[in-house]
C-alpha cells in the first residue's frame, strides 16, 4: 500500500516553485480589527477563557470544581469534554464575535448551572483590546440535591515574559504574611509589548458568597482569595492547567488526605475539605491562578484594565507615548468600577440589543417559525463565532523531496472558525468555506479577517495545509500520523464560495436603492479582494500543478489509500480499488470547473481579464459531461481513464454522483436533468427522510467500514444541493421537480436537526441516514451551523 501511495503521490507533479510574480502578504487588521479582535474567545477547546490575538498572547482562563458534592475532589474542568466530565450541555446564548458573549453550562454532577458572560470595552479604538469583564455566576441545578460550593481558579498566562525579561505578574498589596489568604480586591500587575502595563482584578465577594459557618469551622481560610504563581518558562510545557494541578495542587490535595481520613472515622458526611491553592508567588512569575470557593447562588467579576486605554489626569497630556500609562491601583480600582455591576449589566443590555436588532436584520426567520426556533438561530450563530480561535505556529510538513522527512514550515498565524470545540478546535481548509458562508451573512468584516489570513497561508506552490495545527498546544490534541500535512495534497477549494459571496453582495449593494450607504462595505471587499488577487491566483494554479489526471482539463486527489482520499473531505467515500493513477475523480474536476469559474468571476470584478478562466471552465465541464455521465444510473461517476478509446466507470451511489449538480454545473434544461433529478429522490437511494445521505441504500457498501462517508447525513453537502436547487427552482420554474425537491430536502434537514437539537442540546458532526439521530462529535457548530442559511434561505 505504501509503495502505491508514493507513487500516487508522485505522480506528474512538479514541485519547483514557479516564478509567477510576487504574492505580498494579505493586509489583516482592516478596518481597525486589530484593536476590536483584539481579546476574544480564541481557545475554543476550553469551556472560558479569553486571550489575545499575539504571536506571545496574555491567556486567561477558568478552571473549576465542585467539591463538596464532588467525591474526592478529582474533577477539574476546563478543557471541553463530548460529556465524559458530566458537563452535559454547554452553548452560547449570545456571541458576536467582536464585544461580549454569554455561555450556559450544565454541570450535572456538580449540581451547577454556570453562566460565564463577558463585555468589552473600549476596544475598537485602543490598540491592546481595551478593557473587559468575565462575569461567572453560578446556581443549583436542582434545588432539592446539595447546593455546590463552586471552587474557582481564574488564571493568567502571559507568554511574552520569558527567562530573558525584567517584568513578570505581580501581585499588589501583598501582605507580609499571607499564609492564609487574601482579602478585599485582589490586582495581578503585567506588561505587555502590545498592550503597555495592565491589571487583572478580582472583585470582592466575601459579603455574599462565602461558604458557611459550618464549613469555614474546619476550614476558615475558604472565606479568602488563594493564589499561586510561578515562573514555568518551559516551552514544551504548552499546557500550564495541567501542569498547576499536576505539580502542586495534586500534591496539596494528597496533604489533605491524612485529615480527610480522620474525618471519614468520625463523620458519615462528605468531608468538607476543599484543596486551596498554595499562597506562594515567584518572583519571576508569568503565571498566576486566583483561587476562591463560593457557595452558590454565586457571581463573581473578573476585570481586566489596560491602562494605556484610560488617560490618567489628563488632556494636556495627549502627546504621551501610551507605552507608558500607568495608572494607581486605587485608579484601577476606579476605572473597573465602568466595567463591573450596574455598567456590566448596562454594557451588557446595550450589546445585546443591537445583537438582536441585527440578528433580525441579517437572519429574517419566515413568519411560520415558532418562537423556538429564533432561540435556536442565534444560538447556532453564537456557538459559530464562539468557536472561532487563533493560532501561531509551524506546520508540519512532508519534506517536498524526501517523504519520509517531516519539516517545520514557516511560522503563520491563523484567525479562523473551527468545526468542533471539544473534537477539532482548530482550523480546516473546505470546512471554513462553509463556515464564512454563515459568518458573512452576519458580518463580512470577520470574514474578510478570517479569509486574508487564509489565503497568507499560500506557499510558493499555492499549497494550502488542508488542516492547520498551529503551536504546541494545537499539536498535543492531534495524534501523531495526523500531524503531518503533505505539500502535494489538496482538500476542495471552498474558500472561493466565501468570496463569490462577497462579489455577489457588492452586486446587490450596488443595485440597492442607496449604494451609497454601503460605501465602507463595497470598499473593505473591493480592496480586500484586490490585495488577496495574486494568492487566489496562486492557490487556483496549485490544484492544476499538483492534481492532474491523465487526461487534460481534468484531475485526480494526490495522497489517496485503498479505503481513504482525505484530500477530497469524503474520507472514506469508496473510490477505485486499488487505486491507479487512471483515476479521474468527478468531484475534483467539478470543483475546478466551479474554481475556474470563481476565478473568471474575481478577475472580472476586479476588472481583470477573464477569458481564460471561462475556457478552463468550458474544458472542464466538457470532459465531465462526456465522460463521467453514468447512463444506467442517471447520474455522474468517477472513471478510470486508461486512453481515448477506453475508459471506465467507476460506480458508486451516493454524494459522488452530484457534484455536478451541487456545485451547479450541470444545466437546468439539460436532457440528463430528468433522469438525475429521478435519482436524487429515489427513496432507496440517497433521498432520506431527514436528508440526503452520503451513500445510497442500494449501494453495497453503505453503511461498510468506518461508515463516515457512507451512509450518514452531512450538512454541508446537504447546503450545498439545497442552495443549488433553489437557484434551479428559480430559473426555471417551469421544472417542478426543483421545487418540490428542495422545499421537502430544506423542510427534512431543518426539522431534524432542530428536533435533534431540542432533544440532545447539540448540533453534531453528522445525522443517522436512516433514522436522522445525531452522531459523532458534538457540539460540531462548524458546518452544520449552515442550518441557519437554510432556515433562512440564504445561499
Ligand atoms: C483527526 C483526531 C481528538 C473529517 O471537520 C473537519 C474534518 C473534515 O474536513 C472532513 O471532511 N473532519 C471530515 O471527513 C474531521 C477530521 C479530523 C481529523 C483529525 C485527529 C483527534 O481526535
Amino acid at each position: 500500500v505504501y509503495a502505491i501511495d508514493v507513487h500516487l503521490n508522485q505522480g506528474n507533479i512538479h514541485l519547483e516553485p514557479q516564478n509567477e510574480g510576487p504574492m505580498p502578504l494579505i493586509k489583516t487588521g482592516r478596518n481597525s480589527l486589530n484593536n476590536t479582535l483584539y481579546w476574544g474567545t480564541y481557545k475554543p477547546h476550553l469551556y472560558f477563557g479569553m486571550k489575545t490575538r499575539s504571536k506571545q498572547p496574555v491567556n486567561t482562563g477558568l478552571v473549576w470544581s465542585t467539591p463538596n458534592v464532588d467525591n474526592l475532589f478529582a474533577r477539574y474542568l476546563y478543557r471541553t469534554q463530548q460529556g465524559r466530565d458530566g458537563v452535559v450541555r454547554y452553548e452560547w446564548k449570545r456571541h458576536d464575535g467582536k464585544n461580549f458573549g454569554e455561555q450556559e453550562l450544565v454541570d450535572r454532577p456538580g449540581n451547577l448551572l454556570l453562566t460565564t458572560s463577558f463585555v468589552k470595552k473600549g476596544h475598537s479604538s485602543q490598540p491592546g483590546g481595551g478593557d473587559w469583564t468575565v462575569r461567572l455566576s453560578g446556581r443549583a441545578l436542582n434545588q432539592s440535591l446539595t447546593a455546590p460550593y463552586f471552587s474557582m481558579m481564574y488564571y493568567i498566562h502571559d507568554e511574552s515574559i520569558t527567562k530573558t525579561s525584567q517584568n513578570s505578574l505581580k501581585l499588589d498589596n501583598l501582605p507580609p504574611s499571607s499564609a492564609s489568604g487574601l482579602e478585599g480586591d485582589i490586582h495581578i500587575n503585567g506588561e505587555h509589548p502590545e498592550i503597555g502595563k495592565y491589571t487583572l482584578l478580582f472583585n470582592d465577594v466575601s459579603s455574599s458568597v462565602n461558604p458557611d459557618a459550618k464549613f469555614l469551622k474546619n476550614q476558615p481560610s475558604l472565606s479568602k482569595w488563594h493564589f499561586y504563581g510561578k515562573a514555568r518558562f518551559d516551552d514544551d510545557n504548552w499546557d500550564m492547567v495541567p501542569n498547576i494541578f499536576d505539580e502542586t495542587t495534586k500534591q496539596h490535595v494528597s496533604s489533605y488526605y491524612g485529615e480527610w481520613h480522620e474525618f471519614a472515622k468520625t463523620s458519615r458526611s462528605v468531608p468538607p475539605f476543599v484543596p486551596t491553592l498554595p499562597n506562594t508567588i515567584n518572583d519571576q512569575s508569568n503565571l498566576v491562578v486566583i483561587q476562591r470557593v463560593m457557595k452558590v447562588p454565586f457571581e463573581v467579576e473578573i476585570t481586566f484594565i489596560s491602562h494605556n486605554s484610560h488617560d490618567q489626569d489628563d488632556q494636556n497630556n495627549n502627546n504621551n507615548n501610551n507605552q507608558h500609562q500607568q495608572l494607581s491601583s486605587s485608579q484601577v480600582s476606579k476605572v473597573a468600577k465602568e466595567i463591573t455591576g450596574d455598567e456590566f449589566d448596562k454594557l451588557f443590555e446595550k450589546y445585546d440589543k443591537s445583537f438582536l436588532e441585527r440578528f433580525d436584520v441579517k437572519f429574517p426567520l419566515p413568519k411560520y417559525y415558532k418562537e423556538g426556533y429564533k432561540g435556536f438561530s442565534k444560538m447556532v450563530l453564537s456557538n459559530l463565532l464562539g468557536g472561532f480561535g487563533y493560532w501561531y505556529g509551524r506546520t508540519i510538513s512532508v519534506h517536498p523531496d524526501q517523504p519520509n522527512r517531516s519539516i517545520r514550515l514557516a511560522p503563520h498565524a491563523l484567525y479562523s472558525a473551527s468545526p468542533s470545540r471539544p473534537a477539532f478546535p482548530r482550523g480546516f481548509l473546505w470546512d471554513e468555506g462553509f463556515h464564512q458562508m454563515v459568518v458573512s451573512s452576519w458580518d463580512i468584516e470577520l470574514t474578510i479577517e478570517t479569509l486574508a489570513h487564509w489565503f497568507n497561508l499560500v506557499d510558493e506552490n499555492g499549497w494550502i495545509p488542508r488542516e492547520q495545527i498551529l503551536g504546541k498546544e494545537a499539536l498535543s490534541m492531534v495524534p501523531p500520523e495526523f500531524q503531518v500535512q503533505s505539500p502535494r495534497i489538496a482538500n476542495p477549494p471552498t474558500l472561493l464560495m466565501s468570496i463569490n459571496k462577497l462579489i455577489d453582495m457588492v452586486d446587490t449593494f450596488k443595485k440597492s436603492e442607496s449604494p451609497e450607504k454601503h460605501k465602507v462595505e463595497i470598499d473593505l471587499i473591493s480592496s480586500f479582494l484586490e490585495d488577496a488577487y495574486p494568492r487566489i491566483v496562486r492557490f487556483y494554479s496549485f490544484y492544476w500543478k499538483t492534481q492532474p489526471a491523465h487526461i487534460e482539463n481534468a484531475f485526480r486527489w494526490r495522497g489517496r489509500k485503498v479505503n481513504h482520499t482525505l484530500a477530497s473531505g469524503l474520507d472514506d467515500y469508496p473510490r477505485a480499488n486499488p487505486p491507479s493513477v487512471s483515476e479521474v475523480h468527478v468531484d475534483l474536476s467539478s470543483w475546478m470547473a466551479f474554481a475556474s469559474k470563481s476565478l473568471a468571476k474575481i478577475s472580472k470584478f476586479l476588472g481583470k481579464d477573464d477569458s481564460h478562466y471561462l475556457k478552463s471552465y468550458n474544458d472542464i465541464t466538457k470532459i465531465i459531461f462526456d465522460l463521467h455521465w453514468d447512463n444506467e444510473n442517471g447520474v455522474y461517476q468517477d472513471i478510470l481513464y486508461h486512453n481515448e478509446k477506453n475508459s471506465t466507470l467507476t460506480k458508486t451511489g451516493g454524494y459522488l454522483n452530484y457534484f455536478p449538480l451541487f456545485l451547479g454545473l450541470e444545466p437546468a434544461g439539460s436532457s440528463r436533468m430528468q433522469s438525475y433529478l429521478n435519482s436524487l429522490k429515489d427513496i432507496k437511494g440517497v433521498w432520506g427522510r431527514h436528508g440526503i445521505r452520503s451513500m445510497s441504500l442500494r449501494d453495497p457498501l453503505y453503511g461498510t467500514n468506518e461508515n463516515y462517508w457512507r451512509g450518514p447525513i452531512w450538512i454541508n453537502i446537504n447546503y450545498l444541493i439545497a442552495s443549488q436547487l433553489c437557484k434551479y427552482s428559480k430559473e426555471h420554474p417551469q421544472t417542478q421537480d426543483f421545487a418540490m425537491i428542495y422545499f421537502t430536502l430544506r423542510h427534512n434537514l431543518v426539522e431534524n436537526i432542530y428536533q435533534v437539537y431540542k432533544e440532545t442540546g447539540f448540533l453534531w458532526e453528522q445525522y443517522h441516514g436512516i433514522e436522522g439521530n445525531g452522531e459523532r462529535n458534538h457540539p460540531f457548530t462548524g458546518w452544520t451551523s449552515l442550518v441557519l442559511l437554510l432556515l433562512t434561505e440564504q445561499y
